[in-house]
Order: C-alpha cells, then sequence, then structure tokens
C-alpha cells in the first residue's frame, strides 16, 4: 500500500510542475502580437527589371548612361500583324513588425499612366522567391548596376533577406506591354497583406515603369513590279491593308507613336544596250490621302502620319515619258522615316 501511495503522490508533483507552463506558452504568443499593437506590413523597398528577349534582367534598364532611378522599358517593334510582348520584372521587399512569417500575400497590378485600370491587366499574386538567393541577389545587383537602387539600399536588402536574418520578404511579378502600348509613366500597384488581417498599399509612392516611345515601321513588300507599261500612260499599283498580299503595297506602323515616312528614288534605268532612263520624276507615291507626284533623289515627306496599329495602303504609279524606249527598266524606292522634327 505504501508503495502505490507514493505513486500517486509523485504524479501529482509533476502536473503540479508541468501544469503552469502548459498554460503559459498562448499567453507569450498572444504577447507578441499585442506588442506590435497589430501593425500593418511594411513595404521597404520596391524596384522593376527590363527583361531581355531571351528572359535575362540585363541590362534591366534599356535607356542608357542611367542617369534617373525609373526603370526605362524600350518596346519591340511588332512583326508582320503580330504584337510584340515587351517583358519587365517588378519587385517589392517587404517586412512584418511581427515578423516575415506574418506576411500572407502580395499582390501587384498595373496600371496606366494616369493610376487607371488597363484591359486584361488585373491584379495577380506576386511570387515569394526569398527561398531562391541566386535569383534575387541577381535582381538586386542588377538594379543597383543601373542606378536604380542606392548601394545602402542594396546592402540593406541583401543583409535582411538572408534566412539566418530573416527582416524582409522579395516578391517578383512578370508583366508585359506590347509594341502598341502608349509610351509613358506606367503605375505599379503594391499590396501586402499579413495573416493579423492587415494590409498596405503603395499609393502615393507607386513604381514607375517608363515605357519609351517606339518610332517602327514594317512594308509587306519588297519591289514594286509596274510589269508592263504604255509610254505616257498611268499605270497604277495600289496597295491594300492585306498584310499577305505583298504584290498590293501595305505599310504598317510598328511602333507606339506616330510617325512621318519620307521618300525617295533613283531614276529608273534600262537593263538592255543601249541604256536609257526613266527619270524618277515620272513616278508618284499616294497614302493616306498625300500625293507626292513626282518623286526624286531627294526625301519627300509625306505629310499625314501613319498611326500604331494599322496596316495602311500605299499606291505607286508610273508615267514613262514620251520618248521612252522599250527597255526592261529597274531603280530603287526608298522608304524611310522622316526626321523628328
Ligand atoms: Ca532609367
Ligand atoms: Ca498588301
Amino acid at each position: 500500500m505504501r508503495k502505490i501511495l507514493a505513486t500517486f503522490v509523485a504524479c501529482a508533483i509533476l502536473m503540479a510542475v508541468y501544469a503552469p507552463a502548459v498554460m503559459a506558452t498562448p499567453v507569450t504568443i498572444g504577447v507578441v502580437v499585442n506588442g506590435n499593437n497589430g501593425l500593418p506590413p511594411v513595404i521597404n523597398y520596391q524596384f522593376a527589371l527590363s527583361v531581355d528577349q531571351n528572359g535575362g534582367i540585363v541590362p534591366g534598364d534599356d535607356n542608357p548612361p542611367y542617369a534617373d532611378s525609373i526603370t526605362d522599358v524600350r518596346p519591340i517593334p511588332g512583326s508582320g500583324m503580330v504584337e510584340s510582348a515587351k517583358h519587365f520584372k517588378k519587385y517589392v521587399v517587404v517586412s512584418d513588425p511581427a515578423g516575415i512569417t506574418n506576411i500572407a500575400s502580395v499582390y501587384e497590378r498595373l496600371l496606366d499612366q494616369t493610376g487607371g485600370a488597363i484591359p486584361g491587366k488585373s491584379e495577380v499574386t506576386a511570387t515569394d522567391i526569398t527561398g531562391n538567393v541566386a535569383e534575387y541577389t541577381e535582381a538586386i545587383n542588377q538594379a543597383y548596376n543601373v542606378n536604380l537602387i542606392t548601394l545602402a539600399d542594396k546592402n540593406e536588402m541583401l543583409y535582411g533577406l538572408q534566412s539566418t536574418k530573416a527582416l524582409y520578404r522579395i516578391f517578383v511579378v512578370d508583366n508585359y506591354l506590347t509594341n502598341h502600348d502608349t509610351p509613358g509613366d506606367y503605375q505599379v500597384y503594391f499590396k501586402v497583406v499579413s495573416n493579423s488581417g492587415l494590409l498596405t498599399e503603395n499609393n502615393g509612392n507607386r513604381l514607375i515603369i517608363r515605357y519609351m516611345p517606339l518610332r517602327a515601321f514594317e512594308l509587306d513588300f519588297s519591289a514594286v513590279d509596274y510589269g508592263t507599261i504604255v509610254i505616257n500612260q498611268r499605270k497604277v499599283i495600289s496597295g491594300d491593308e492585306d498584310w499577305a498580299t505583298p504584290n498590293r503595297p501595305t505599310i504598317k506602323n510598328q511602333g507606339n507613336v506616330n510617325i512621318l515616312m519620307q521618300v525617295s528614288a533613283s531614276d529608273l534605268v534600262g537593263t538592255v544596250a543601249p541604256i536609257q532612263t526613266i527619270p524618277a520624276s515620272a513616278l508618284s507615291i499616294h497614302m493616306l490621302g498625300f500625293d507626292i507626284n513626282s518623286l526624286s533623289n531627294t526625301p519627300q515627306v509625306l505629310e499625314n502620319p501613319l498611326v500604331p496599329c494599322t496596316p495602311t495602303q500605299v499606291d505607286f504609279d508610273i508615267t514613262a515619258p514620251l520618248g521612252t524606249s522599250s527597255n526592261i527598266y529597274q531603280g530603287t524606292f526608298t522608304i524611310e522615316m522622316a526626321p523628328i522634327g
């Protein structure tokens, strides 16, 4: 009987010792939360890098010599009827007064130059790359190389993102604009939400993507074949708006700003002896309601602008002057963008 009684006493003592410790644990956690007064998460750093066509982030800014701290992104010209997609990555480094494990999610949305919504660009969830040291280290170093962040910013991020320091987490979102999206300063909205249910937005301090103006054009034809012509009679090679018909000339602005085109031509030279020429002045061009009735070696401007994203007809005509002999004539047009201003 004595033995059994002793055992019960021992159990009672153990319970008395351990029970308060078990009860204390949740109280300690509660103190941590209350000790921060439920403070919201923090957006500490944000930057963007231009992505090259191979997916790399070098140089990260497309407008050297990187004289400002805004990411310049140069559009890629379209090709035929296909729009290009110029990618860029947006990074945000966040923290939370209760520790980085309290961060639940980061959301991003690309907004237009006035902060308005862009059709097709909805709010997305950013990807946490805090565990990918190589990826975030390359991004931070590159942002510093092109003057998007300071040396102090770089050092602080690389320090605080270490898993042993755990001061920050870093998230990334890839996005793109097309060759026809208008140039200007696009705004990047970030929102970080904590497990405490609190959120912080970057309103008033939005990240800026400076989408550069792009002047580019493309032709669906590389030759204009007038075929057989009759002296002193006008013959027209008329254009269309169909990119698949090079025998009907089409021009397209493949950039994101209006451009003016200019045209010059050489004289047409007979390919069979005896050599004779048809002067360039026998050639005319017509585009968007504007005519140049007498081409020459000197570029002349077609004064109606070619607007982005619109296949446009170009008409050519020739009137061989009286006295032109039978022959096969060849010459060259030069169609190019007129200098700005
Ligand atoms: Ca810049
Ligand atoms: Ca065509």
